[in-house]
């Protein structure tokens, strides 16, 4: 479509030619049968400050989405009794703060509730490029009043945004209630190259979804609550499998990842550094590095779990927990090439490294497990810096997994595997 830019002088009002509707800052609610979007078209955000921006029913096509993205500089949203970004009834939407190359990210939202929602059997949304920080929950995609088996949430992408200082959780994708039965599924969820950093509760969480990715995001300081079955870095919750890979998660209050999906799924080249940092460690529960609960028993039979090339550094108790309920994944899982560095629950227990209260049945094969730096031999361990000095043991130590991925943590080759998230070059 040619784009033209006339700008009539209008108060409170959208303007629009050739699939190009330019949205001024007084306008709040927009209802796409008034605005006349039709699939394909480019809704145009004028940059300034606004209070809301909610849309209603804007429905795109498969290869013909709507994409709304910020006009001449940036968008700020300071809603201070709303959600930030709303979204009502939307299809094959995009939402992306890229529309100014010297901004990475072109909306900025503060909000009292959520910084954006979608709703209302809102499907195949994408959100991008927008910093969100003091809302109560960032990013919040799932619509309440669908039953299961009426609606499906497909195609949900949220990637490169900032989110920071949330009351609850950064991003909180689909029902957390899969077991009891109602809540609406989701399929195909991919979650990547966001930063997050001081949220209250966990900062990444996804449910009911299947086809689900989690990759390259950056997690600090998880948890700031210290709310009681609210904390983690990425939280895999019932109905869901998830392969979990490339993030780094910090300093959180609460444990890395916990995975309490169907199985089936791979968490890998994850690096995860003093998760549970304040917490007292004679308290067993939720300051590990990754946990895995199973929880859906008839979804999770025979559903086995991967854990590969993860680093884990100084989990406040222990590197990796397997299987505290009794409803636990299938029995052929597999812990290999791993580094866990000093958990501290050896100060009470030998097994601080993988923790297994029920079912042994797992392979555990090439990792690393020690409180002692010169069997890893980090390249700056006080730096921060993880990856491999030349001299380290675990250069060309780990298991050959190259038949089902054959990158690292930055997504540099693997050849002959090293053991943790990065290969020495
Ligand atoms: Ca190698």
């Amino acid at each position: 479509m040619k784009k033209l830019l006339i700008i009539p002088f209008l108060l409170s009002s959208f303007w629009g030619f050739c699939g190009s509707i330019y949205v001024g800052p007084e306008t709040e609610f927009l209802l796409a049968k008034e605005v006349g979007v039709k699939p394909g078209d480019t809704i145009f955000v004028m940059a300034g400050n606004r209070k809301l921006l909610h849309l209603a029913r804007f429905k795109g096509k498969a290869n013909k989405p709507i994409v709304v993205i910020n006009y001449n500089g940036q968008v700020n949203i300071n809603s201070p009794d709303n959600d930030g970004i709303k979204l009502n009834g939307c299809e094959h939407i995009i939402i992306s703060g890229n529309g100014d190359a010297a901004l990475e990210y072109g909306f900025k939202i503060t909000a009292s509730h959520a910084g954006i929602q979608a709703f209302g059997r809102s499907t195949h949304v994408e959100i991008a490029h927008i910093e969100i920080s003091r809302a109560n929950i960032g990013i919040l995609l799932k619509s309440n009043d669908v039953s299961r088996g009426k609606f499906v949430q497909e195609q949900t992408i949220v990637h490169h945004n900032y989110i920071h200082h949330t009351e609850r959780e950064g991003i909180y994708i689909g029902s957390s209630f899969f077991v009891e039965g109602k809540d609406h599924l989701l399929d195909g969820v991919w979650v990547y190259d966001n930063i997050f950093d001081h949220t209250g509760w966990d900062s990444l969480q996804v449910g009911s979804a299947s086809q689900c990715k989690i990759s390259g995001n950056h997690i600090s300081r998880d948890s700031q609550l210290r709310e009681t079955y609210q904390m983690g870095g990425i939280s895999v919750n019932p109905g869901s499998d998830c392969d979990v890979y490339n993030n780094i998660i910090s300093n959180g209050e609460g444990p890395g990842i916990i995975d309490q999906g169907n199985g089936g799924n791979m968490i890998y080249n994850n690096l995860i550094v003093r998760p549970g940092i304040n917490g007292d460690k004679t308290q067993p529960r939720g300051l590990d590095g990754i946990i895995i609960l199973g929880i859906n028993r008839e979804h999770s039979a025979g559903n086995s779990i991967y854990i590969y090339n993860n680093t884990i550094i100084e989990p406040k108790n222990n590197g990796i927990s397997f299987g505290y309920d009794e409803e636990i994944q299938g029995d052929q899982s597999i812990i290999a090439n791993n580094i866990i560095y000093k958990p501290g629950g050896l100060e009470f227990r030998r097994d601080a490294y993988i923790e297994t209260m029920r079912n042994p049945a797992y392979r555990i094969s090439n990792n690393i497990f020690t409180d002692d730096l010169k069997d890893i031999l980090f390249s700056n361990f006080s730096a921060d810096d993880f990856t491999l000095s030349s001299q380290s043991p675990a250069i060309d130590s780990g298991l050959n997994l190259s038949s089902i991925f054959n990158f690292d943590i930055l997504y540099l080759p693997r050849e002959t595997f090293d053991i943790g998230a990065y290969e020495k070059q």
